[in-house]
C-alpha cells in the first residue's frame, strides 16, 4: 500500500446551505440555540452567513428521526430483514427476535465498537513502545522511566533489566493481553478484592481485550443467543476489558513514552488561532503522531520557512482528544471540542488540519473545500476522500511530520484574509491532573483527598466525561452540571470534550472556587487548584478508574461503596457508551444526558437503570436537564456516605 496518495480530490465540493437558511432576524437566535461558547458563536455566525453547512444543519435535516431506530427496535443484521417492531401483531423480526433481543444486540454491537476503537488505539501505543525498545523508531524515547519501572514491577518483570529490555518485555506482555493466552488482565487487579470478586460472581471478568470484543460480535449474529441479560453482560465484560485493559494500556504507555502529565497552564477556545501565524490543528486521538509534529515544529528550519512566506511562525492547536493529550503534557493550546471541529476551518485561518482517527466528521474535506485549508489523513485505517493521505508509522512519523509542516507553511499565502475571523480572548485553564500529579500536589499520597471526603468538606466526586452532541446545546450540559455539582461541594474530574467545555467556561481556573460550596472552595483554595480538574483525553478515563480504585483501596471498601459517580451529559459516540459501561461495571453509577436507543425494550431499561446495580454495584440514570441531574447525583452521593457512616 502506498504511504501517500490524493483521494478523489477534484470531486470534493464545498457543501452550501440554501440562502433562506438564515435571515438577519433569525440568525442570532439560531446561533444562541446551538452553542454557549462565546468564540464558537462568533465563528458559527460567520459560517452561517457564508452559507457553509455544519453538523447542526445536517442534524436539522435529519429530523424527525425514525422512531424505530431511536428506540432500538430496528434490526439490520441479516438478509431476512430489515425488521422493525411496530406493535400490534408485528412484535417479532423475521427470525423471531423480539424487542428485548433487538435492543440488547444493537447495544452490544455499540459497546463492542467503542471498546474496539479505544483498545486499538492502545495497541498502536504499545506497538510504538515495542519499536522504541528495539530501536526501530529512533524519534521516540522513554519519557517517564519511573512509570516504566512501576509498570514493569506490576507485570512481574525483573527490576535489574536495562531500560530498553524492560520496555520490550513490558510491551510484549501487554500485547499478549490483547490475545487470549494469559486469560487475565493484569491491571484489572488494581481494583479492591471485593470488586474483583463481584466481577467473577457476575461472570464479567474480562479474559483478554480482543477476545471479549470478538465474542461480542459473535453474539450479535443471528441465532447465537436470545437472552437479553446474557447478551448485555457480555457488553459489560467487553467494556471492562477496554477500561482495565486496552484504554488503560493507551494511557499508561503514552505516559511512559511522552511523560506523565504535570499540573500546568494552557489556553483554550477558538481564540487560540493566530492571525499572523501558520495555523495547524491536530485532531483525533492518538498522541503518537502529534507528539512528533510538536517536535518537528521546533526545528529552526521550520521557523525560517514560515518567515519566508511572511508568517511570524507556526501555531499548533489541538482539537478533541489529541488536543487534550497535547494540552496535558505540553501546554499546546486547545482550539475546541467535537462541535468546534468545523469552526476551526470556517474561521478561514487554518492552513492545515492533520487527523488520525475517531470523531472526525467525514465532511471535513467538504468544509475545507470552502476555504484554503488542507486536510491530511495519516492512518491507513482512516482515509477520507479529498484529503491528502500521508501514512504514518512510528518509524517514519518524524519525517512525515516535517513534510506536513512544510505543506502547511506553503499554504499560508493562500489564506484569504478578507474571509478570516479569529475571535478575541482565549480562556486560560489549569490542566495536567494525572493521578500522579494530584498525589504529588497532596504531598505524595491520595490520603489527604480521602480525608477531606471522609470529613465531609468534599461530599464526593463526579467524573463528567464524553462528547458534544447536536441534540444538546453545545457545552451547556457539561458546564451547567459541573457548576451545579461544585456548588454542592462535589469535586469534578473531567476528560474528553467535557473537559474542553468546562475549560472554555473558566471552570478550570483556581478562581472558579468562587462558584463552589464552602468546603470544596476551602480545600481547593488551600491547594491553589480549580474545583474542576482536567484529567485528559477519553482513553484517560482510565485515570479516573485508577483514582477511584486507589481511593477505594485506601479506604478499604469496594468501588461501588465510594461516594462517587460518573456523567456523560452530551455523549454521542460508541466509545462513550463503552466508557459509561466500564464505569457502571466497576461499581460507579453513570448519569447520561442523552437517551440511548433502548427505550423500545422495557426489560432492557429496567435492567440498566435498576437491576444491574445488584450484581455490579452501579447503574445508569438518564436525565436531560443538567440541574435535575445534579440533584440526583448529589442524593446518590449522600446515600453512599450514609451507608459508609460518614
Ligand atoms: O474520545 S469525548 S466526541 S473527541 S468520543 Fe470524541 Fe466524545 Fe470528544 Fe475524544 Ni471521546
Amino acid at each position: 500500500m502506498s504511504d501517500e496518495e490524493e483521494l478523489e480530490i477534484i470531486s470534493i465540493e464545498c457543501l452550501k446551505m440554501s440562502p433562506e437558511h438564515v435571515t438577519p432576524e433569525n440568525i442570532d437566535k439560531k446561533v444562541n440555540d446551538r452553542t454557549i461558547d462565546r468564540t464558537a458563536k462568533e465563528v458559527l455566525k460567520k459560517t452561517m452567513l457564508e452559507g457553509v453547512e455544519t453538523v447542526w444543519d445536517r442534524y436539522d435535516k435529519q429530523q424527525p428521526a425514525c422512531k424505530y431506530c431511536s428506540t432500538g427496535v430496528s434490526c439490520q443484521r441479516c438478509a431476512m430483514g430489515p425488521c422493525r417492531i411496530m406493535g400490534g401483531d408485528r412484535v417479532r423480526g423475521v427470525c423471531g427476535a423480539d424487542a428485548d433481543l433487538m435492543v440488547s444486540r444493537n447495544l452490544l454491537d455499540t459497546l463492542a465498537t467503542g471498546a474496539a476503537a479505544h483498545s486499538d488505539h492502545g495497541r498502536e501505543v504499545v506497538e510504538t513502545l515495542l519499536m522504541t525498545a528495539r530501536e526501530e523508531s529512533p524519534s521516540y524515547g522513554i519519557g517517564d522511566p519511573v512509570k516504566l519501572r512501576k509498570l514493569a514491577k506490576e507485570y512481574g518483570i525483573h527490576a535489574s533489566l536495562p531500560e530498553k529490555k524492560m520496555a520490550e518485555s513490558l510491551a510484549l506482555k501487554m500485547l499478549d493481553e490483547y490475545g487470549t493466552s494469559c486469560g487475565v488482565l493484569q491491571m484489572a487487579k488494581r481494583v479492591p478484592q471485593g470488586t474483583y470478586d463481584m466481577w467473577i460472581a457476575a461472570g464479567v471478568l474480562p479474559r483478554s481485550i480482543d477476545r471479549e470484543i470478538v465474542e461480542a460480535m459473535h453474539r450479535v449474529h443471528m441465532g447465537v443467543g436470545a437472552d437479553y441479560k446474557n447478551i448485555l453482560l457480555q457488553g459489560i465484560r467487553a467494556s471492562l476489558g477496554d477500561g482495565w485493559g486496552g484504554s488503560m494500556i493507551g494511557t499508561e504507555i503514552s505516559d511512559v513514552l511522552f511523560g506523565t502529565p504535570d499540573i500546568r497552564r494552557g489556553k483554550v477556545n477558538l481564540a487560540v488561532l493566530k492571525k499572523d501565524r501558520v495555523n495547524i490543528s491536530l485532531h483525533g486521538h492518538n498522541p503518537i503522531l502529534s507528539e512528533m509534529i510538536v517536535k518537528a515544529a521546533e526545528l529552526p528550519e521550520m521557523k525560517e520557512r514560515a518567515k519566508a512566506v511572511g508568517a511570524a511562525g507556526i501555531n499548533l492547536v489541538g482539537l478533541c482528544c489529541t488536543g487534550n493529550e497535547l494540552l496535558m503534557r505540553k501546554g499546546i493550546p486547545q482550539a475546541g471540542n467535537h462541535l468546534d471541529q468545523e469552526l476551526v476551518i470556517t474561521s478561514g485561518a487554518l492552513e492545515m488540519m492533520v487527523v488520525d482517527y475517531q470523531c472526525i466528521f467525514p465532511t471535513l474535506t467538504n468544509t475545507a473545500a470552502c476555504y484554503h485549508t488542507k486536510v491530511v489523513t495519516t492512518s491507513p485505517k482512516a482515509k477520507i476522500p479529498g484529503a491528502k493521505y500521508m501514512g504514518v508509522d512510528p518509524a517514519n512519523a518524524f519525517e512525515q511530520s516535517k513534510r506536513m509542516l512544510e505543506m502547511a507553511i506553503d499554504n499560508y499565502p493562500n489564506r484569504n484574509k478578507n474571509r478570516m475571523l479569529i475571535p478575541e480572548g482565549p480562556m486560560e485553564a489549569m490542566v495536567g491532573f494525572s493521578v500522579e500529579s494530584i498525589s504529588a500536589a497532596l504531598g505524595g499520597s491520595l490520603k489527604p483527598l480521602l480525608d477531606t471526603i471522609l470529613s465531609g468538606k468534599i461530599r464526593g466526586c463526579v467524573g463528567i466525561v464524553g462528547c458534544n452532541n447536536p441534540k444538546v446545546k453545545h457545552d451547556q450540559g457539561h458546564v451547567v452540571l459541573a457548576q451545579e455539582l461544585i456548588k454542592r461541594d462535589i469535586i469534578v474530574v473531567e476528560t474528553g470534550c467535557a473537559s474542553i467545555a468546562c475549560a472554555k467556561a473558566g471552570l478550570m481556573l483556581p478562581e472558579a472556587i468562587e462558584g463552589a460550596g464552602k468546603g470544596l472552595a476551602e480545600v481547593c483554595g488551600s491547594l491553589g487548584i480549580p474545583p474542576v480538574l482536567h484529567m485528559g483525553s477519553c482513553v484517560d478515563n482510565t485515570r479516573i478508574l485508577n483514582l477511584a480504585a486507589e481511593l477505594a483501596n485506601l479506604a478499604g471498601v469496594r468501588m461501588d461503596q465510594l461516594p462517587v459517580a460518573g456523567a456523560a451529559p452530551e455523549w454521542y459516540s460508541p466509545k462513550a457508551t463503552t466508557i459509561a459501561s466500564y464505569f457502571v461495571g466497576s461499581g460507579i453509577s453513570v448519569m447520561l444526558g442523552v437517551m440511548p436507543k433502548i427505550t423500545g425494550s422495557e426489560n432492557v431499561v429496567q435492567l440498566l437503570t435498576e437491576d444491574i446495580e445488584g450484581p455490579l454495584g452501579g447503574k445508569f440514570w438518564v436525565e436531560t436537564d443538567p440541574k435535575r441531574a445534579a440533584a440526583i447525583l448529589f442524593d446518590h452521593i449522600e446515600m453512599k456516605r450514609k451507608a459508609l457512616n460518614i
